[in-house]
């Protein structure tokens, strides 16, 4: 493809702060200017996400409801059976997604029975020609060959915010923790998701750090979600300020500039986003979304009204694999 000599991994801080100040209609043509360079322009892919394992959580990141530093009111839940799992992948393929991402409350993956469980799982999710993602933190190189021998698609995991706020916002592992497993999964030839949170209480300057970070990365992460906080009672950021729409949309048109070729996705904070947002979500190079009703522990639209919202903005639903396909075409053609 000739676009791929555009991708660039030596952004620097300048160019990427000189991008986030751009006038607000400047940046957002730019980026939708990219994304159907990039992209198709009317498509936008829907993922669902299971909660496999909830609460209870030895890490104290300050914005999560499942960590056991928190008094926040979840149902805590063990290691969900395969069955109740794949039943579940089955009910979101019915319903129009396409990818399907499981989330376990851990600090980081042990050499247990739980992990040959996900490896069952991901197995069976990946016979439903899903694409599979699993976000289980930490894992070590040899657990995540184990993840790809079983057919993970993908690895989640973020690194949500600069290196400098991180320590504001988790003190049980580091950024640097956080990125020898992104260095993991790649090793391992897993795709990888990795992006961040708006609304720890960063400033400006770390938004733009982050951004960099994440362009930086030898290889781009394939996907990059984009997350604003919700505020959960009982978390230490339950008071945090509210991020505003139009800072939301500059982090996805500079995410969707500096990563052309990344599915950049609206993940947690819908709820908080009109419609009106969201849509321009999209011109600026939003091309996924979390469907369903629950993201892991905290409301997300409904799946119809989310299905009907697309397709008013004439967007349709993106086939699974179709990345790898288009790829597979593009060298057969040449
Ligand atoms: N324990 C694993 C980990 O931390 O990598 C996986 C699960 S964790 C819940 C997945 C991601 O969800 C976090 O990295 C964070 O970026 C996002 N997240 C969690 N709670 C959130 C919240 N209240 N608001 C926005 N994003 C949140
Ligand atoms: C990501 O970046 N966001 C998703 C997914 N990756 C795993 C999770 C959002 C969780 C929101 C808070 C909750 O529902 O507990
Ligand atoms: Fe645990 Fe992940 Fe929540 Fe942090 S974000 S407390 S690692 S479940």
């Amino acid at each position: 493809m000739l676009q791929v000599n555009r991708i660039r991994n030596d952004w620097t801080v300048e160019e990427v702060r000189e991008l986030y100040n751009k006038s607000f209609l400047d940046l957002v043509f730019e980026a939708a200017s990219v994304h159907r360079e990039f992209h198709r322009g009317d498509e936008v892919q829907v993922c669902s996400l299971l909660s496999i394992k909830t609460g209870g959580c030895p890490e104290d990141c300050g914005y999560c409801s499942q960590s056991a530093h928190h008094e926040s009111d979840i149902d805590i839940q063990p290691l969900l059976k395969t069955e109740e799992v794949l039943e579940s992948a089955k009910r979101a393929k019915e319903a129009g997604s396409t990818r399907f991402c499981m989330g376990a409350a851990w600090r980081e993956v042990r050499d247990n029975r739980a992990f040959d469980r996900v490896l069952e799982m991901i197995r069976g999710v990946k016979d439903m020609d899903l694409e599979v993602c699993c976000t289980l933190g930490m894992v070590t190189e040899e657990q995540a060959q184990k993840l790809k021998d079983a057919g993970l698609h993908a690895y989640n995991h973020n690194i949500d915010t600069s290196e400098k706020h991180y320590t504001k916002v988790c003190s049980t592992r580091t950024y640097g923790d956080r990125l020898q497993t992104l260095e993991n999964v790649r090793k391992a030839g897993i795709t990888v998701c990795c992006g961040g949170i708006l609304g720890l209480g960063e400033e400006e300057e770390d938004r733009i750090s982050m951004l960099h970070t994440l362009a930086t990365l030898e290889k781009h992460p394939e996907s990059v979600p984009i997350n604003t906080l919700v505020a959960i009672p009982g978390t230490p950021m339950e008071n945090n300020k509210q991020v505003t729409t139009w800072d939301f949309i500059r982090c996805i048109a500079v995410a969707r500039i500096l990563m052309p070729q990344t599915m950049v996705r609206l993940a947690a904070g819908r709820m908080s986003l009109t419609k009106e947002a969201q849509a321009l979500a999209f011109l600026a190079g939003a091309n996924s979304i979390f469907a369903g009703e629950k993201l892991l522990t905290t409301p997300n639209p409904e799946f119809n009204e989310d299905l009907t919202f697309l397709s008013s903005l004439g967007l349709k639903p993106k086939e699974a694999y179709s990345d790898i396909k288009e790829c597979k075409q593009d060298a057969a053609a040449n």
